[in-house]
């Protein structure tokens, strides 16, 4: 298999306005994460995915952009976007950046111009039509929005300020493409594809059977033409990481996006473990990783991740944030780190913060959910139990403020956090972790330490010797004669594992575990509640 750097790298994900705020405003920024960078490499990290911090209206976060070349006001100015560059690079670590390409913000020069009149020049730069079919948008029930001034709807995946571009029209992918260069040219180390299987629309847009499923949004007929183009005419000309925000697809699907004779994308996030399974599933969870190892392995790469700014924190969600918060935390790290992908972190998790359950919807910011308790509570439901239903998915579980020390609003700034801090700042935080050597994050540290020098971690074969198992997780990576097991009892009590005759025979020697001591006998190992180890087999 060739190998590449981003293959070998840990990235982190940066979501700026929750990270460290400079100026007080109340929402992080990008000179607060200029000063929290040495933290950052500290850790071990080789790539910064940097959430969209471009002109916006901010009606989804960053997600509605009204200008690719400006830097939106909150998080700093473009000056100071280029010395973070020049610092991350100083440091050795690369930076990507979110490209957000399949809609703009209803704020863009380019849709108050769609919108001006039907014989605008850019009119054809939007999707118009004059009725609209039965789809629905993640965030809203109806995907098309009336417009007035021409009677006709537009069309919107998402929010009703975040219009679809129409990548039909060569104009707007040329625009586009010549954007993408502009941020490439600065030396940025390439791109995070925002819902870039939703390029391509079905022609004549037919109604859905079902339109709360709404798959009919992605994959459509058409999205590898515009990747391959993508990468002909932008992509393939620097030396960059890019990967693709992909969900409801199958590892077949997947390869065609990532494949590595296809000339489209280097890697993607599927999204089956965060959006098709909710809570832990341990026998589907193992399906899944063995279908995507047996789909990508060879052919394309794959990513690891259980949380990100839209997911839950996935020690609320995966594991167990009570009880045995620490442990979990590590051993959910100790997945992610060894199965066959690129692992991600997403701030905050190398603490095990975990999510939030607010009183109030006023207490939440996040416009997916918002939309939705206004949705059922006007249907006459309870309030109470549709806030209740909602909370654990919210994207807010992730994007309370990082939690540096266990001062006011948690360190993260001096005025007041746009997004309350998670009351649980005083036990964790960042401060805390770095004085207790057992805290989960040097554990990371020495994850990403161990990534480094072993290409195992890497490109080491992938065998699962636990299908069927309920609660362990036991598999094996293997490189040039170089072989490790990986156990896990995820669950919270005790649970004892038998090692399988493949392995049995082998010395073992431990090379990381999330307890103290270990407790086996033979080939018999006792594992107690969360418990992770790592053994290299000789
Ligand atoms: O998310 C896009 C998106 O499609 C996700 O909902 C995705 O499908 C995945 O299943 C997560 O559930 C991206 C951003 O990550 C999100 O924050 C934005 O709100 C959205 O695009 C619109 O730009």
């Amino acid at each position: 298999m060739k190998r590449t750097w981003w293959k070998e790298a840990v990235v982190y994900q940066v979501y700026w306005r929750s990270f460290f705020d400079s100026n007080g405003d109340g929402y992080g920024d990008l000179e607060g994460l200029i000063q929290k960078l040495d933290y950052i490499r500290d850790l071990g990290i080789d790539v910064i995915w940097l959430n969209p911090c471009y002109e916006s209206p901010d009606k989804d976060n960053g997600y509605d952009i009204s200008d690719y070349y400006r830097i939106m006001d909150k998080a700093g100015d473009m000056e100071t976007f280029d010395r973070l560059l020049h610092e991350v690079h100083k440091r050795g670590m690369k930076l990507i950046m979110d490209l957000v390409v399949n809609h703009t913000s209803d704020q863009h020069p380019w849709f108050i111009e769609s919108r001006s009149s039907k014989n605008n020049p850019k009119r054809d730069w939007y999707i118009w039509r004059d009725k609209p079919n039965n789809w629905r948008s993640y965030f809203t029930p109806s995907a098309w929005e009336y417009d007035e001034q021409t009677g006709q709807y537009y069309f919107h995946s998402f929010a009703v300020e975040q219009p679809d571009l129409n990548w039909e029209n060569e104009e707007v992918r040329e625009e586009i493409y010549k954007m993408m260069r502009f941020w490439l040219d600065k030396g940025i180390d390439g791109f995070r594809l925002d819902a870039i299987a939703l390029l391509a629309k079905p022609k004549g847009f037919p109604d859905a059977e079902n339109p709360y499923d709404i798959r009919y949004l992605t994959n459509n007929p058409g999205v590898h033409d515009y990747l391959q183009e993508m990468h002909e005419k932008v992509l393939k000309h620097y030396d960059i990481f890019t990967v693709g925000e992909v969900a409801f697809v199958s590892p077949e699907e997947g390869l065609k996006y990532v494949g590595e004779d296809r000339n489209e994308l280097h890697t993607l996030f599927h999204f089956e473990v965060c959006d098709e399974m909710p809570t832990w599933d341990p026998i589907r969870f193992k399906q899944i990783q063995k279908r995507w190892y047996e789909g990508l392995w060879g052919k394309g790469w794959n990513s690891q991740f259980l949380n990100n700014h839209d997911h839950t924190r996935q020690v609320t969600r995966y594991g167990n944030d009570k009880q045995f918060r620490v442990e979990s935390a590590k051993l959910l790290a100790t997945l992610v780190h060894t199965l066959p992908g690129t692992p991600y972190i997403y701030q905050g998790e190398e603490i095990g913060m975990t999510g939030v359950k607010f009183d109030s919807i006023d207490d939440y910011n996040d416009i997916a959910m918002k939309n939705k308790y206004a949705e059922e509570v006007a249907k006459g439901r309870d309030p109470k139990e549709v806030l209740e239903s909602l909370q654990l998915l919210s994207r807010d579980n992730s994007r309370t403020p990082m939690q540096w020390d266990d001062s006011e609003h948690a360190g993260f700034t001096t005025g007041t956090p746009w997004l309350k801090v998670n009351p649980n700042y005083k036990e964790i935080n960042v401060k805390q972790a770095l004085a207790d050597p057992n805290s989960v994050y040097y554990y990371y540290k020495k994850l990403i330490q161990l990534r480094k020098q072993n290409p195992v971690m890497v490109y080491g074969t992938f065998r699962d010797l636990s299908e069927n198992e309920p609660y362990i997780y036991a598999y094996t990576r293997e490189l040039d004669g170089v072989r490790w097991l990986i156990v896990l009892n995820h669950c919270d009590s005790d649970n004892v594992y038998t090692l399988p005759e493949e392995t049995s025979s082998a010395s073992r020697r431990l090379l990381l575990g999330n307890y103290t001591d270990v407790k086996e006998e033979g080939t018999t190992l006792h594992m107690r509640p969360h418990e992770a180890r790592i053994y290299a087999l000789q």
